[in-house]
């Protein structure tokens, strides 16, 4: 029998790790964010570099033994520089906030003034909040996108920055679906003598792959988590030029974390190299060229998409024109019910609450790992407008569940 230490020490535990790689194998993973990790990601993020202590930085360590850590480290930072091209990376943040947080201490104090998108036009809680930490020690005002295109309004931020008199620009967001144009945003901010941060955490990997432009040698900072497209497991990470590199990283430690984790600084190591290959330049124009098969058909099938499109990894359908009687929410768990699980999500000019809200956001990084193709795409897209039309209809969900099951069972994950 196969040696399992988790399942010999703890079978709840197995239990439940073994139910989850089921329902990952099972079920369609279109939230956004997500996606889905090589073995050997996993493998160094379960690696024993978990039990080692490294606070410092390669060959500045504040405890012995940890030459095989800075082995890792510097191979992580290596690959990133070669990836985006910055100066200066970070790996250290345990996760994208975290790294949206460093930048904060190395560069504002408690009270400046941020200008941000609003969470409910597809921003981010850690980029000011109010219910979030950003919100509490910063004077935060947003900008939104305009609801009648879905696009960025950039001469409205423009006009926002030279009123407001921001410290800070935040960009980069969790459900845009069109090209970010930094350089517009970098405008507002040199106008407005701020800093400008562009946070690519949902596009890492696009922009590793230039399918999307990149905001470094353009924004002040670019944080990004490493889980999403860029498939380099849990974590974070701040790029920035040389003129930062010291206040970041005495803004990572001492400045907020103690010892760095280190066996996931080995997985996005690992990850970083894989994203260095031909192979993961074709997955992420794949990921674009799903994400535009998706939208096109959905549109096809009467759903109305947030600026009609995307050039991104992400649809944002909002129900309201077509479905005013249906919420994101009914949507989400019958889509669930069905083995497709995506997120309901707040669109531009939201006339429902955040909890309940009138869209469905949608994305393909996780579906083109497993190998999905356009016209499987095109498939998906038909489930999802199927169960949009009915989704208390059973049974229109025991159709889609089980075509989800023929296309899961045609691009397995996990060999
Ligand atoms: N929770 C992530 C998302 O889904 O966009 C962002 O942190």
């Amino acid at each position: 029998m196969e040696h399992d230490p988790v399942r010999e020490v703890d079978p709840e535990v197995a239990d439940a790790l073994e139910s989850e790689i089921a329902r990952q194998q099972d079920t369609l993973a279109m939230i956004a964010s997500e996606n889905h990790v090589s073995e050997a990601v996993m493998d160094a993020q379960g690696s024993a570099l978990t039990n080692k202590y490294a606070e410092g930085y390669p060959g500045k360590r504040y405890y012995g033994g940890c030459e095989h850590a800075d082995t890792v480290e510097q191979l992580a930072i290596d690959r990133a520089k070669e990836l985006w091209g910055a100066e200066h990376v970070n790996v250290q943040p345990h996760s994208g906030s975290q790294a949206n947080m460093a930048v904060y201490i190395a560069a504002l104090e408690p009270g400046d003034k941020i200008l941000s998108l609003r969470l409910t036009h597809g921003g981010h809680l850690s980029h000011g909040h109010s219910a979030n930490f950003v919100g509490d020690h910063f004077e935060v005002e947003h900008y939104e996108s305009d609801p009648e295109t879905g696009y960025l309004d950039y001469e409205a931020l423009y006009e926002h920055a030279q009123e407001f008199d921001p410290d800070m620009i935040i960009s980069g967001y969790s459900a845009y679906p069109r090209e970010v144009e930094w350089d517009r945003i970098q405008r507002a901010a040199a106008a407005a003598d701020a800093l400008h941060l562009a946070d690519i955490a949902h596009i890492t990997g696009l922009v590793a792959a230039d399918e999307h432009e990149t905001p470094v040698g353009t924004a002040d900072f670019v944080t990004g988590s490493t889980h999403k497209t860029i498939r380099a497991g849990r974590g974070g990470m701040v790029m920035c030029g040389e003129e930062w590199a010291e206040a970041i990283d005495k803004a990572v430690i001492p400045g907020m974390q103690g010892g760095p984790l280190m066996h996931n600084i080995a997985g996005k190591a690992v990850g970083f190299k894989e994203a260095l290959t031909p192979e993961f330049e074709e997955y992420a124009s794949r990921v674009v060229v799903n994400a535009e098969a998706l939208a096109e058909r959905l549109q096809d099938r009467g759903l109305e998409l947030v600026s009609g499109g995307t050039d991104t990894h992400l649809v944002l359908i909002d129900l309201r024109p077509s479905h005013p009687d249906t919420t994101g929410k009914d949507v989400e768990e019958a889509l669930q019910n069905a083995g497709i699980v995506l997120n309901a999500n707040t669109v531009p000019g939201e006339t429902r609450s955040p909890f309940n809200p009138s869209g469905i956001r949608a994305g393909t990084p996780a579906l083109t790992t497993r190998g999905f193709t356009a016209s499987d795409c095109r498939t998906v897209a038909d489930l999802i407008a199927d169960v949009v039309d009915a989704p208390e209809d059973e049974d229109v969900l025991a159709a889609v569940a089980e075509t989800v099951g023929e296309l899961t069972d045609k691009h397995p994950i996990y060999e």
